[in-house]
């Protein structure tokens, strides 16, 4: 289960990443000067500011007249004056160099990262000296530690520096090395205006957000000095370096300058708590946490193609997506990415996870929450990693704070966002003062998507207490704000309006336009988001009146349509795309991740949505063709499912921007030229749709097993409910499976296959149209049921 290489990084993408959730490092395993790119998930340039545009109400308005007269082009244009600022970028906080006086002639060269452990490490050997390096970044001692280590006593002598392209200065104090920086307080968007220049201000009086880094080191044998210019190691046989940092960002309405957290104090703090502990410690407590969850979830499709030592650059460019060895890394590495990025009390992981060495970074490596955050927490919660869920939870939470004040803007109550955001939460369009465009900028419904990850957290957990306390709340006000924004159309259905299907565009009578009335994204969202709070309302037993005033509106919504080549409308008119093969599929919402058309459910509609599918063809960026990948699962169409992993796991050789293609680096990174991180979860989470599904209020094994795939075993993914899944099948089919309930609930069970469910007090069971059982048996909380197929 390793990425491996018999050549240092020749670029970024062929360096590894660590995490801990809040601190990341991209090793690069040079021999002679070892290149650590160093991020801390806090670090974003510029502040808080105000940004709702004054006059919303009244541009509101005037945009629904337009539309209300088919002027969609107008009224496009019209939805500029919405507009406030761009939002601000996720910043690199430096690199640790660690320069070697061994030269760089070496041989016997190895590089990987372990998912097992959750461990990189380089291996060479000069003049008859094996040296090797373990790196790793540890959740509970809060610190990246680089272990050195050479074979003769006394033969490993280097000196450590630290910079930063950001404005920075380093200093020694007391044993350890200080990086000490500030953020821009402005940076402009790498698309928009490149060349203008980052603003900085004085370190002391500063707006923007203040780091600062230390490192310390413990040697065995030799000795270790500091001075302003490094960390210098001479004549050991090993050593530890503890790399810890902090920023003075203390939430999204805090000002890091007269509320902030002071880096230095806790920077300090944590090398000093981690410096007290010895390697073996540090490495034991590492593994431990990081073990504990990645060893949750096992997945075995059967015998790599690829010899062993392979390197993996090569082995992805030789075989792809038919090694089924290399289909299983991805998928754990997507599971490996979670847990290096998303930790409690970590930020939401962003574009890059929190992985970026640019200070004007594609697309600001910011949040984009059409699609793109969200994809990146799609293997939460089926992955077994619950608890990574968390910094997105608490995303959502400040994003609702935020978003009050937006949504007041228009006139509104309750909260709403718009298509993308950063640490400062903005949730005005994130459109330049109107130089954006209404097609992406102008999407207003970041809340009902954002809150369907509160929804499904209870839904997996089964935990009523944080339905009451923190899902629910926000989940009504993300509907109080839809109740407010909806109004009546001509024919009395309710629309959204102005309403986009992120980021596509459309021939209206008028010229090209991004905006109409009551896309089908729109509706699919709001459907979802009332019926979620329908059914909190009633697990919780409570706020009636609100629930029937949703079920009312609900009943109202404009209906979805088949358009002319029999596809599911993209909008409420079947109008003409500007880009049929578009990456974005924002009406396939309702299919995946959402559940409101099914074939059981909603069969022309399904039917329909699939055609609309088809059309778009089989290309897309690296987060376009993992959404495809579970859409076909939910299709039940595992062998089309394939197309679009052999897709995403051919080598990208470009890094230069593009919207149509993807793939994967070297490094497994996903590509949408260049790196863009949503694709790596999507694709974990999509393949778990073709094995294990749970969305029609049932658990269906082998929903959508590929041909390619007869034979293997999944084990403890999660599943809706708060039931765990172990599954094995031989020939296509279900052959041994396993079922631990961690809530009591009545578990439903779908195979393609009669089953038995053994040691349950007895199961009802309904035979479906499919030909399948569908099986419902009582469980106790904490047991495992095993079930056995007969046929
Ligand atoms: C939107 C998408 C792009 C990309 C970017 C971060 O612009 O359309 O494909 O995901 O966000």
């Amino acid at each position: 289960m390793k990425l491996q290489y018999i050549e240092p990084a020749r670029r970024w993408t062929e360096a590894l990443p660590i995490g801990n959730g809040r601190l990341g490092a991209m090793i690069h395993g040079h021999v002679e000067s070892e290149l650590l790119q160093l991020n801390e998930d806090s670090l974003w340039s510029g502040g808080r500011k105000e940004w709702e545009a004054p006059g919303a109400k009244a541009s509101l308005q005037a945009v629904r007249e337009l539309l209300a007269s088919g002027k969609y082009a107008e009224a496009s244009l019209r939805c500029k004056e919405l507009m406030g600022p761009y939002n601000e970028a996720y910043m690199p906080l430096g690199d640790l160099r660690l320069h070697f006086e061994h030269g760089n002639l070496a041989s016997e060269y190895e590089r990987s990262l372990d998912l097992r452990d959750g461990i990189s490490r380089v291996g060479y050997t000069i003049g008859g000296v094996r040296h090797t390096r373990e790196i790793f970044a540890s959740y509970p001692d809060k610190a990246i530690v680089v272990r050195l280590e050479a074979s003769e006593p006394g033969r490993l002598t280097f000196h450590a520096r630290l910079g930063s392209p950001l404005r920075h200065r380093t200093l020694s104090e007391a044993g350890s090395l200080i990086l000490r920086g500030s953020a821009p307080e402005y940076c402009a968007p790498n698309h928009q205006n490149p060349d203008e220049p980052i603003r900085y201000g004085e370190y002391d009086t500063t707006t923007a957000i203040r780091f600062e880094g230390r490192l310390g080191a413990r040697c065995e044998g030799g000795a270790a000095s500091v001075d302003h210019d490094g960390l210098h190691v001479r004549g050991a046989t090993a050593a530890t370096l503890v790399f810890c940092a902090a920023t003075s960002f203390n939430g999204f309405d805090r000002s890091p300058l007269t509320e902030g957290r002071d880096p230095a104090a806790l920077s300090a703090g944590h090398l000093a708590d981690a410096l007290e502990r010895d390697y073996a410690e540090l490495h034991r407590s590492h593994v431990d946490d990081y073990r504990a969850l990645f060893d949750r979830v096992e997945l075995r499709l059967g015998e790599p193609l690829a010899p062993a030592g392979m390197p993996t650059g090569k082995r992805i460019e030789a075989y792809g997506g038919g090694d089924l060895g290399l289909v299983e890394l991805l998928f754990q590495y997507g599971r490996y990415l979670t847990i290096a990025s998303s930790r409690p009390g970590s930020l939401a992981s962003n574009l890059q996870g929190i992985w970026n060495k640019d200070t004007r970074p594609t697309w600001s490596s910011n949040y984009t929450i059409n699609i793109n955050t969200q994809m990146n927490y799609w293997p939460a919660l089926t992955g077994n990693l619950a608890s990574c869920h968390e910094p997105m939870l608490a995303f959502v939470a400040d994003m609702a704070a935020s978003g009050r004040k937006t949504a007041a803007t228009y006139g509104m109550r309750g909260w709403m966002a718009h298509h993308c955001t950063d640490v400062w939460c903005i949730t005005s369009p994130s459109g330049g003062y109107g130089n954006g465009e209404a097609h992406w900028a102008s999407w207003t419904m970041a809340g009902p998507w954002l809150s369907r990850h509160l929804w499904e957290h209870y839904e997996f957990l089964d935990d009523l207490r944080f339905l009451r306390e923190r899902a629910y709340p926000i989940m009504k006000e993300a509907a109080v704000f839809c109740l407010d924004w909806l109004y009546e159309d001509e024919d009395g259905y309710l629309v959204t309006g102005p309403s986009t299907s992120p980021e596509h565009r459309f021939h209206a009578a008028d010229g090209l336009a991004g905006v109409s009335r009551a896309s089908t994204m729109d509706m699919q969202l709001i459907w979802d988001l009332f019926t979620n709070c329908i059914s909190a309302s009633e697990a919780l037993d409570s706020d009636c009146e609100f629930r029937d005033r949703l079920v009312s509106a609900r009943a109202r919504l404009y209906p979805m349509r088949v358009g002319r080549h029999g596809q599911l409308q993209e909008w409420s008119v079947d109008f003409e795309e500007h880009d049929v093969h578009h990456r974005h599929i924002a009406h396939m919402y309702g299919v995946y991740p959402g559940r409101q058309l099914t074939r059981r459910e909603t069969p022309e509609l399904f039917a329909a949505a699939r055609r609309a599918l088809e059309r778009r063809g089989d290309d897309g960026t690296g987060w376009s063709l993992a959404w495809k990948i579970g859409l076909w699962a939910r299709f039940g169409d595992g062998n089309r499912a394939m197309t679009f992993v052999r897709k995403l796991m051919q080598l990208c050789e470009t890094e230069e921007k593009n919207y149509h293609s993807g793939g994967i680096y070297a490094n497994l990174f996903d590509a949408h030229p260049p790196f863009q991180i949503d694709g790596n979860f999507g694709f974990t989470a999509s393949l778990i749709e073709l094995l294990v599904g749970s969305h029609q209020g049932f658990i269906e094994l082998l929903p959508a097993l590929p041909d390619d795939w007869p034979a293997g075993f999944i084990k403890g993914v999660r599943a809706r409910g708060g039931f765990e899944v172990s599954l094995r099948w031989t020939d296509g089919k279900p052959t041994e499976a396993a079922i631990v309930s961690h809530a009591g609930r009545t578990c439903r069970l779908y195979a393609p296959r009669p089953l038995t469910v053994e040691e349950s007090g007895g199961a009802t069971v309904e035979t479906t149209a499919e030909g399948g059982d569908l099986v419902a048996f009582a469980t106790e909380r904490g047991r495992t049921y095993r079930i056995r197929f007969d046929g």
